[in-house]
C-alpha cells in the first residue's frame, strides 16, 4: 500500500474558543501547532483562518501571514479552504486563491454539491462551483474535491467533461455532518467503489467517528483527515491539547495497521500536485 498522506484541518470555521481552548487562531498559534503536527506525522494542512476575535473568515491577508509563519516553520503542504463557513459570498471564500509567488498554496478544496450541514445549508450551486473550480485552475492549483455526499462524485465527473478540473483526481469523503452522508463503513465502501478510476481519496469523518475512521481508512489502503474543525476529542470526554494530538493518535492508528506516513513530498507525488 502506498503511505498515508494524514491531512490535519486544523481550525475550520465551526469550532470555537469556548468549546475548546486549544483551538489556533492566530499565525503563530496556527504554525507552532501545525509544526507539531508535522513531526507527529501530518504532511498537509487544511487551512480555514480567524480574526484576532476568532470569527471565521478567509481574508487573503490574514492567509498569507498564516503561510507565511507555517512555511517558515516548517515543510508542511497547505491546503487553502474555498468553503469557509456558510453564508460567506463566493469572493469572500475564494480569499486564499489570490495568493500568488512563494505564499501559493498548494491545494485549495473544492466542494461540488449544496448539501444541508447541521441546522445550515452549505450552499454550492453549480455555476458557484464552476467559479471556484475556475479560480483554483487559474492559479495552477489541483483541487481536492469534499463530498459531503455521494452525488458530488457524480458532479466531479460532470466538471471534468467540461474541462473544469482533471481526472483522475483528489478526493475527500467527509462523513458525518448532520444532515448528510453518514460516518458509516457502508459510505465509506460505496465512496471508494464509485470513484472516477485511479483517483486518489481522503476521509475526515467528523465527531467520535474521526478517529476510528483512519483504522477503517487505513485498512483499505487510503488518506487520513484529522483536525479540531472536525473533532476536539482525543478520547470521550478528553479535549486534545492541539490539532497535533489528533494526528499522533491518528499516526499510530495507521501505523498500528501497517501503514507508513508520507512525507509533504511523498504526499506532493501521490496526489500528483506537480
Ligand atoms: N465550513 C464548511 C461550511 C471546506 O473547507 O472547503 C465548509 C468547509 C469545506 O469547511
Ligand atoms: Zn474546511
Amino acid at each position: 500500500m502506498n503511505p498515508m498522506v494524514i491531512t490535519a484541518a486544523m481550525v475550520g470555521a465551526e469550532t470555537t474558543r469556548e468549546q475548546t481552548p486549544y483551538l489556533p487562531i492566530s499565525a503563530e498559534e496556527i504554525a507552532e501547532d501545525a509544526a507539531k503536527c508535522r513531526e507527529a506525522g501530518a504532511a498537509m494542512v487544511h487551512l480555514h483562518v480567524r480574526t484576532p476575535d476568532g470569527k471565521p473568515s478567509q481574508d487573503t491577508e490574514l492567509f498569507r501571514a498564516a503561510i507565511r509563519a507555517i512555511r517558515a516553520k516548517c515543510d508542511i503542504l497547505v491546503q487553502v479552504s474555498t468553503g469557509g463557513a456558510v453564508g460567506m459570498s463566493v469572493d469572500e471564500r475564494c480569499g486564499g486563491l489570490k495568493l500568488t509567488g512563494a505564499d501559493r498554496p498548494d491545494m485549495a478544496t473544492l466542494t461540488t454539491g449544496t448539501v444541508n450541514f447541521g441546522p445550515d445549508v452549505f450552499w454550492n450551486p453549480r455555476p458557484l462551483v464552476r467559479d471556484i473550480a475556475t479560480r483554483i485552475k487559474q492559479l495552477g492549483l489541483k483541487p481536492e474535491i469534499e463530498c459531503f455526499d455521494v452525488g458530488m462524485i457524480d458532479e466531479a465527473r460532470a466538471l471534468a467533461k467540461e474541462g473544469f478540473i482533471d481526472l483522475p483526481a483528489h478526493f475527500d469523503f467527509v462523513l458525518g455532518v448532520g444532515g448528510a452522508l453518514s460516518a458509516d463503513e457502508r459510505a465509506l465502501d460505496f465512496m471508494r467503489s464509485y470513484l472516477p478510476e485511479n483517483s486518489t481519496w481522503t476521509c475526515a469523518a467528523v465527531g467520535r467517528h474521526q478517529l476510528p475512521f483512519v483504522e477503517l481508512v487505513a485498512e483499505r489502503g487510503g488518506n487520513s483527515r484529522v483536525g479540531l474543525e472536525d473533532n476536539i476529542y482525543l478520547s470521550k470526554g478528553v479535549l486534545a491539547k492541539g490539532n497535533f494530538e489528533l494526528v499522533a493518535d491518528a499516526a499510530r492508528r495507521a501505523k498500528a495497521k501497517g501503514r507508513v506516513l508520507a512525507t509533504p513530498q511523498q504526499a506532493r507525488e501521490l496526489l500528483r500536485l506537480g
